[in-house]
């Protein structure tokens, strides 16, 4: 079956919203295949956004990913890919519809609350690249 990365990013964690975001994955009936909280360093942050380190606001992204814990997750179901990012709406908060986690919770594009791959092949990618801190 399908499987995707997904991160609640440490917003998520700090705003108390990790409760809410994993029963929405229940609720949709995706499997979780593991699951654990880490912190980010930089280094691992410009190979998982890699099309975004000449972009200005990089460093603020770093600083925000690094800021506290994260929660690492595989998830598992069909079309898992699409259906995640469906659930955690647009990147851009200004367009994430009521009833989507981003719609829901962003208070601007960078803390958006959660990550998923936005491709099966980068699901893969991710799913390797995170192995070592989900083991
Ligand atoms: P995604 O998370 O929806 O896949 P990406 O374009 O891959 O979006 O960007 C990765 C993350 O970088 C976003 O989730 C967000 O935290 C941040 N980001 C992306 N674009 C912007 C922007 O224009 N301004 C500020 N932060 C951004
Ligand atoms: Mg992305």
């Amino acid at each position: 079956m399908e499987k995707t990365y997904i991160m609640l990013k440490p917003d998520a964690v700090q705003r108390k919203f990790i409760g809410n975001i994993i029963s929405r994955i229940e609720n949709k009936g995706y499997n979780i295949k593991q699951m654990k909280m880490f912190t980010l360093e930089e280094e691992i942050l410009k190979e998982h956004y890699s099309h975004l380190v000449e972009k200005p606001f990089f460093p603020e992204l770093v600083e925000f990913m690094t800021s506290g814990p994260v929660i690492g997750m595989i998830i598992e179901g069909d079309d898992v890919v699409i259906g995640m990012r469906h659930l955690m709406g647009p990147t851009k908060w200004e367009e994430a519809n009521p009833g989507t986690i981003r719609g829901d919770f962003a208070n601007n594009t960078t803390e958006n609350l959660i990550h998923g791959s936005d491709s099966v092949e980068n699901a893969m990618i991710e799913i390797k690249r995170f192995s070592k801190y989900l083991n």
